[in-house]
């Protein structure tokens, strides 16, 4: 039996296991990446691991989240980030080099190889024909030092993309369309890989546009095969030599496959508030618009901003619209400011941001009160944006520079003939704002400051654990809604205790008031519990709070692995209903924890107050029910290495 390419590569680096979707397998990591708001603790977790210099083929450090400097903080992080990088072995990209996803694409992701990131978009690298995958920062720690990563053995959907796209419909609406049909669950333990003729058509960075938002699908990764376009674009970056080619058996198989046909695609919008409200643009109407934000990892690539640059030429942006633009990396920016497409936009009225995250993650050009603002971005989560009333609407590059014209959401297809624009033969390649790692790290001195605290950490698991339900939330709860993110609390990712306060504060401003008055004790979710992000401060905070254990419908797959690195236990409902007879703050008790668990059983929580049991799942591998029991990742570390 053939085998397809996300298993080929898996095969390649298998450490242990059995590819059998479900069961745990563990594979070598070739390279990794950070960006600075998962970064700090990342590093300070490889630190306390005692490695002299990472294990992988290249590791980077990425500054591109925090970039918003209101006080010392941030800065200070990133002279921590770029002291640990030297004398660890790892390469930095210094702030205003760009967005990690966009530059690893352009400068390092190789075809074939494994990327882990602290980052839920790395499978970015997807659209190079890498196996990229986001996690939290300590599995990449612990990558970094040499260690495999443990994950399920997802299952492979293949999607497959017929005919080509008529002018105007970009890749995003490809991937708004996958959202549409698969929803924010739909890609939970699989990997979605691409194929059909369609395939060649799409330049790599309309691959990773795709592959990017493979994410919001809270899919394992997203790949395409490395064919003569993935070749031309590693040339274009003087990079060839770097190219393999990768492509499934011919007799490959799928768990699961769709068809897509690119010429019937129409544009596309995800509505408020959630990536997989995806409908026609024609559907929604002429909304008014009060804000165009164009950037992110998502598309920000030259092509993107070319056309973007097109549109404006000779026009002026609409007298309500704010139009912010960040270019997605210096390499991206720089060739806009030569060839005067830059000037074109700011003639136009676009405000120029620097190429980092920036108003994605809420650092800055919040909307206004009840605001419509239309991103080119790839989540619009309730109050993301920093602006708790505001509306945002994800679209394409060409609906967003349409809609910045004319006022109102805009078909383009209204303004006559695309721009064409093809992609560069050569990139413009400068890597001087890449600092490369010091030769002798023992003659580095790492600097932090103030805003750095120690971390939680986790105590072995009680015999019986108990509590109150300190809160209860329904279904397809964000990391943003767990430790919300924006330009007051970001500086503060190395400082758990103060963003504890701040812990799922979106669903109930009492929460952690309520968790440290009662010691602690359980939160009670619905289905995807925890998508979205990669943070593991959405872990490392409710355990500050003395959180226990998570009981949901489901989990999202990188916010489960953080849990479970963390001490706390992730439970399921045996059957969904009994979500229902837990009310915040009935008490609840686990009797025979530990032994059930090492004996890989359901647990009985028995809800006091309701008088009921109800039967729990707790769904771990061997090794993470010895995480577990030891108290979370690093306590099971220190215990196997003193064995
Ligand atoms: C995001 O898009 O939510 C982030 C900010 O990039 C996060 C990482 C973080 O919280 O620092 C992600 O996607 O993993
Ligand atoms: Fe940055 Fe936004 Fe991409 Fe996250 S989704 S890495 S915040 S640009």
């Amino acid at each position: 039996m053939g085998l397809n390419l996300a298993q080929k590569i898996i095969k390649a680096h298998l450490v242990s296991g059995e590819m059998i979707a479900g069961k745990e397998i563990s594979i070598k990591i070739d390279q990794t990446l950070t960006q600075d708001s998962t970064g700090t603790m990342a590093y300070l977790q490889f630190e306390a691991m005692g490695i002299p210099r990472v294990k992988t083929k290249k590791s980077v450090a990425y500054i591109d989240h925090n970039t918003l400097q209101a006080g010392f903080e941030n800065a200070d992080d990133h002279k921590y980030i770029q002291t640990v990088a030297a004398k660890h072995g790892i390469y930095f990209s210094r702030p205003g080099n760009g967005i990690c996803h966009q530059v690893h694409l352009e400068r390092f992701g190789v075809p074939g190889m494994t990327l882990l990131g602290s980052d839920s978009h790395t499978p970015t690298g997807g659209g190079l024909g890498m196996l990229a995958i986001g996690a939290g920062g300590l599995d990449v720690a612990v990558a970094m030092g040499g260690g495999p990563y443990y994950l399920t053995m997802p299952k492979v959907c293949r999607v497959i993309l017929k005919g080509r796209l008529n002018p105007w419909i970009a890749a995003k609406d490809i991937i708004l369309e996958v959202l549409r049909l698969l929803t924010v669950k739909g890609g939970v333990g699989k990997i979605i890989e691409y194929a059909g003729e369609g395939v060649k058509t799409l330049t790599v960075p309309e691959r990773a546009t795709i592959t990017n938002m493979g994410a919001e699908l809270g899919a394992t990764t997203s790949i395409f095969p490395s064919d003569e376009v993935t070749r031309a674009f590693l040339k274009a970056q003087g990079r060839e030599s770097d190219w393999v080619e990768l492509k499934p058996d011919d007799d490959a198989v799928y768990d699961e496959e769709i068809v897509i046909d690119l010429d019937k695609l129409e544009p596309l919008v995800a509505l408020p508030h959630s990536p997989d409200n995806v409908v026609k643009i024609s559907e929604v109407g002429k909304i008014k618009v009060d804000q165009v934000a164009i950037g992110s990892c998502t598309n920000s690539s030259y092509v993107d901003m070319m056309k973007v640059a097109m549109m404006l030429k000779g026009k002026t942006v609409h007298p309500d619209v704010s139009l912010v633009i960040a270019p997605g990396s210096k390499q991206v920016l720089t060739m806009l400011a030569q060839n005067g497409a830059l000037a074109d936009m700011v003639a136009a009225g676009a405000r120029i941001l620097e190429s980092a995250c920036g108003p994605c993650i809420g650092m800055g050009q919040a909307p206004a009160s009840n605001a419509v603002s239309l991103r080119t971005f790839n989540r619009n989560f309730e109050g993301r944006s920093g602006t708790a009333s505001a509306k945002v609407y994800l679209v394409s590059p060409e609906v967003a520079a349409a809609s910045a014209i004319t006022g109102v959401l805009t078909d383009p297809r209204e303004l006559g003939e695309a721009p064409v624009v093809s992609m560069p033969e050569e990139f413009l390649v400068n890597d001087n704002m890449i600092v490369p790692p010091a030769e002798d790290g023992e003659k580095v001195e790492v600097v932090r400051g103030p805003n750095i605290k120690p971390f939680p950490l986790n105590s072995e698991l009680p015999e019986k654990v108990c509590g109150k339900a300190l809160i209860k939330v329904g279904d397809n709860i964000t990391t943003d809604h767990i430790m919300p993110s924006n330009a007051k609390l970001l500086p503060f990712r190395s400082n758990i205790p103060y963003l504890a306060e701040f812990c799922l504060t979106p669903c109930d401003p009492d929460f952690p008031k309520r968790a440290k008055e009662n010691g602690g004790g359980f939160i009670v979710g619905g289905s995807n519990y925890g998508q979205g992000s990669s943070r593991e401060h959405a872990a490392l905070a409710p355990l500050q709070l003395g959180v226990k254990g998570v009981i949901a419908k489901s989990f999202a797959r990188i916010h489960m692995a953080n849990l479970i690195n963390s001490g706390i236990l992730p439970m399921t409902f045996v059957d969904e209903a009994d979500y229902d007879s837990i009310d915040c703050g009935d008490e609840l008790v686990i009797e025979d924890a530990r032994n059930r668990i090492k004996n890989g059983g359901e647990l009985l929580l028995r809800n006091i107050t309701k008088n009921k049991d109800i039967k729990v799942k707790v769904a771990l591998s061997e090794r993470q029910a010895e995480m577990i029991l030891a108290g979370g990742l690093i306590n099971y570390t220190r215990r196997q290495s003193n064995q």
